[in-house]
């Protein structure tokens, strides 16, 4: 804090405060600086609850089989279950593995994750059984062709256990962190695999729909959600130009957008806009070719309507000057080419004899 109390005192003097007692003069103080310490801190409320909105993306899987330790070389690939099963009883164990591909290519890296759920329709589960879900980071398996004997091997320690104990119902694994691993090394596949995370004698399956089933609201999903994108949109700056002179109005965003469409709104000196629709190449730029015809000073403003990850922008408006254009050697040759003809017919005219 910039005062010291004794200089908010010394402030006060000659008031009415002066003549307050103690007590009264510290509680107005306290309040005093209670209210220096909270303003400054209200619009900066505002913003956090004003800036970007969540999106949702639903992926659905690209693979999805399960394995089994008691059909070892056997494929389970186009099935319309995915099996999840533990059995111990003495020195007999048998397992049944889920596993799930997904691709995440259409989720731009530099987004920030609010949450990442694998979810997985349980059709039935007699009793409750502790399924862990694995991060694979081989995603080299495909859908019909993995079996027990090659399944690729997986992160140890589950991401996520979730006690699966209901028939008919979905069931939820935050796997938010292994999402975000794999967007920020660039990757564009993620394998996950469900395990039964179990020990002691017992006898357990739970049966899920696989990618395969009839009714596709029962597929297996990984909901992913996150926070938009707010770019800022700005144009570059526009210097003095000539009128009938085609020039460049060009701009962009901040972070890069490619592929974006942007509304270009330009407005001439007598207050008449003109639309253009252009896109932003892969560095998020865009550039058209622009020719004014009125002398004046002109505006431009651009604008996005935004995507499924990046809120929509507008631009400041930009200023520019178009003034008369100067006369080239060219535009005099456009302009008077007709009196060397002129002349060369009067002199062909009057050498011709009559
Ligand atoms: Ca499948």
């Amino acid at each position: 804090m910039m005062f010291s109390l004794r200089e908010l005192e010394m402030s006060f003097k000659d008031s009415a405060f002066e003549r307050m007692p103690m007590i009264e003069r510290q509680r107005v103080l306290i309040l005093f600086l209670l209210f220096l310490i909270i303003v400054p801190t209200f619009p900066r409320t505002l913003f956090v609850c004003s800036s970007s909105s969540t999106g949702t993306k639903i992926l659905f899987p690209i693979a999805d089989s399960y394995v089994d330790s008691d059909e070892r070389d056997h494929n389970f690939g186009e099935e319309e279950r995915l099996q999840v099963y533990y059995y111990k009883w003495l020195f007999i164990t048998k397992q049944r593995f889920a596993y799930l591909m997904f691709n995440l290519s259409g989720i731009p890296t530099g987004i920030n994750i609010v949450s990442a759920d694998l979810q997985l329709f349980a059709e039935s589960a007699q009793a409750a059984l502790n399924i862990g879900a694995h991060y694979c980071s081989d995603d080299s398996w495909e859908e019909t062709e993995i079996t027990w004997d090659n399944k690729p091997s997986w992160s140890e320690e589950p991401t996520d256990i979730e006690n699966v104990n209901a028939s008919n119902s979905w069931f939820n694994w935050n796997i938010k962190s292994d999402v975000e691993r794999v967007l920020q090394s660039n990757d564009t596949l993620l394998t996950f695999l469900l395990t039964p995370e179990e020990t002691g004698d017992k006898d357990l399956t739970v049966v899920f729909y696989s990618g395969q089933v009839e009714l596709a609201e029962y597929r297996p999903k990984l909901v992913i959600t996150y926070n938009k994108i707010q770019p800022s949109l700005s144009l570059d700056p526009i210097g003095n130009q000539q009128q009938y002179t085609a020039f460049p109005i060009s701009g962009g965003f901040n972070p890069a957008q490619p592929r974006i469409v942007v509304n270009l709104t330009i407005t001439d000196p007598n207050g008449v806009t003109t639309s253009k629709v252009t896109e932003t190449d892969a560095e998020g730029k865009f550039n058209i070719s622009f020719e004014a015809n009125e002398i004046g000073v002109w505006s431009v403003t651009a604008n996005s309507e935004g995507n499924d990850f990046f809120e929509g922008a507008t631009s400041n408006a930009i200023h520019f000057n178009v003034i008369e254009k100067e006369n080239t050697w060219i535009d005099f040759i456009y302009e008077y080419w007709w009196i060397p003809l002129v002349a060369i017919l009067i002199v062909i005219f009057l050498l011709i004899p009559f």
